[in-house]
């Protein structure tokens, strides 16, 4: 028996193979069989280079059918795929490169000087070329392919693909994600948010997160379902394309920016069955005004790279309510557990550390064997580095976070990363980053130094000295240059108290 998640995601391919899989924005429709045959070909391509086992294909391109196309290949011929946040520059693609050592990089045709400067001096063999308009080198390499593949064979415990996350200290860590974690989260949420014959699914996020490229994706394939697919989010496009889909997934700012659109009504979404957001905190008022402009009540869930789904809110009403401020019940298969400081189990309302058992869990860091040990309690339970607490009624609430980060329209970005490049600014003394409430991003981060004696700076200086080396959501939207940072007792920046002093800024 094959457990390669490929396989168990074309088992449920309609009959009709010349159906219409996915939909582009820019009126293209590929079928199924399409579907078949260019992962055919893009995975003979990958085998015909005589990869080792558990290569990594690396890919930093722009959101398409093609890349999508390229994962569900890389799973197909055995490998494992390493998605890159097309917002990355330089560096931070150097390092996931030497760290994660890929046999293949494919990246944009505009990057191909940088990238793969970078991908041969870290011993990489092959760097191909993908854009979002069907150009590049894979394509015209695989083209010359044959469209018949077996897929490899491959053990539930064979790694799919490796995410990497930021640390809060140090650098990213890649978090191994199994066949077998994937499949079986897939699995759990087909059955759960009761996906149905005739389902269509929005596509609307990038799919080099877990979000777009493991929950939205593998919901819609996993019951055959088509999905209109955007090559990025637009709030005007989605309304008008809401009357033809039964499903939309999206982060909390997906939702921000849909309510800002007049024309969001109960009646264009009179077909909708399932609205689901997560990956950053949904506020209560986002909830409500949703339920009163559409009628429907948005389904909450948590997750993580390292975990893929944990829990969820109810979608069958005989599962019980959606509740706004929650996200819901352990999803069945996860074990949540609640502890305190001390490591003692936590009664229901009490708040302490979120830590999860499943086989939706991760297998370890890449290469990082002592990080994987701080993360795991001994009795093997995954500390989230969420803090929360469970209901009365067994809803899981996330009050906060034990590990400093700030989650900005669902990306994460880590203070301890941005310091250090902002320390690393000459005449900088120190910096703290902090997040601060915000209308459209949830939050945000802004950052506050103290230079160095006698040495003048400009907060523009160091914020354009970070947007050239920095993605661009990791940049600080506001920068303050201050005489003295607060501190404690213990000499430790106080980053509760600029939080404070900050947090009217942008709402
Ligand atoms: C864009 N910008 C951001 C930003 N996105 N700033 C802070 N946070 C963000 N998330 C800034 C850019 O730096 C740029 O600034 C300006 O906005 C315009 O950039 P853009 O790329 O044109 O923005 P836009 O297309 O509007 O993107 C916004 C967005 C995007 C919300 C659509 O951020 C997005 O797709 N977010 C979803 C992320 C996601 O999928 N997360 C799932 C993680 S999985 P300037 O100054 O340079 O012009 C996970 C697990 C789980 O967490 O549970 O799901
Ligand atoms: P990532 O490392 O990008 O996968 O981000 C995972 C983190 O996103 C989790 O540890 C949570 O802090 C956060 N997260 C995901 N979903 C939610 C949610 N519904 N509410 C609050 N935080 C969430």
């Amino acid at each position: 028996m094959s457990n390669n998640l490929f396989v168990a995601l074309r088992e449920a391919f309609p009959q009709d193979l010349d159906a219409v899989a996915v939909e582009t924005d820019t009126g293209l429709n590929y079928s199924w069989r399409d579907l078949e045959r260019a992962t055919a070909m893009l995975a003979n391509l990958l085998q015909s280079l005589g990869l080792p086992r558990g290569a990594r294909v690396a890919v930093q391109v722009d959101k398409s059918v093609e890349a999508m196309m390229l994962y569900l290949a890389t799973l197909r011929a055995g490998y494992v795929f390493l998605p890159l946040n097309t917002a990355y520059q330089s560096a931070e693609i150097a390092y996931f490169v030497e760290n994660a050592e890929p046999a293949v990089v494919v990246c944009s045709p505009k990057n191909f000087g940088w990238v793969s400067k970078i991908a041969f001096s870290a011993g990489t063999h092959y760097v191909f070329t993908l854009d979002a308009e069907r150009s590049g080198t894979l394509l015209e390499r695989a083209a010359h392919c044959s469209d018949r593949h077996v897929p490899a064979v491959m053990q539930p415990d064979d790694l799919a693909a490796i995410l990497y996350t930021s640390g809060t200290t140090g650098r990213s860590k890649g978090a191994m994600l199994t066949h077998n974690n994937l499949l079986s989260n897939a699995l759990v949420l087909k059955d759960y948010w009761c996906w149905q014959p005739g389902d269509v699914l929005i596509h609307a996020l990038p799919i080099f997160h877990v979000h777009g490229l493991f929950v939205a994706l593998h919901g819609a394939l996993i019951n055959g379902s088509k999905m209109i697919w955007l090559s990025g989010f637009d709030a005007k496009l989605v309304l008008q394309k809401l009357p033809e889909a039964t499903v939309f997934m999206g982060v909390p700012t997906l939702y921000v920016r849909l309510l800002a659109e007049p024309g969001l009504s109960h009646d264009s979404c009179r077909n909708m069955r399932l609205f689901v957001a997560g990956s950053a905190p949904l506020l209560m008022e986002t909830f409500t005004d949703w339920q009163q402009r559409t009628g429907h009540t948005i389904l909450e869930r948590y997750g993580m790279s390292e975990t893929a789904m944990l829990t969820s809110n109810p979608c069958r009403p005989s599962d019980g309510e959606r509740r706004g401020g929650t996200v819901g019940f352990p999803l069945p298969g996860v074990a949540l557990r609640v502890r305190g400081d001390a490591e003692q189990d936590l009664a229901q309302g009490e708040i302490g550390g979120i830590e999860v058992k499943g086989p939706n869990v991760f297998k370890a860091y890449w290469r990082m064997p002592e990080k994987t040990k701080e993360e795991f309690t001994d009795d093997g339970w995954f500390k989230t580095g969420d803090v929360g607490l469970v209901d009365a009624r067994g809803y899981v609430c996330i009050v906060g976070r034990s590990k400093d980060l700030i989650i900005s329209g669902g990306y994460n970005v880590y203070p301890a990363e941005i310091e250090g490049y902002i320390n690393d600014f000459p005449g900088v003394a120190e910096s703290a980053l902090i997040g601060v409430p915000h209308p459209d991003f949830g939050e945000v981060g802004v950052a506050v130094l103290i230079a160095k004696t006698g040495v003048q700076l400009s907060a523009e200086a160091v914020l354009a000295a970070l947007k050239a080396q920095l993605a661009n959501f990791k940049i600080p939207k506001k920068c303050f240059v201050l005489p003295e940072l607060p501190r404690n007792t213990m000499g430790k920046v106080q980053k509760n108290l600029l939080r404070e002093q900050y947090k009217n800024l942008f709402c």
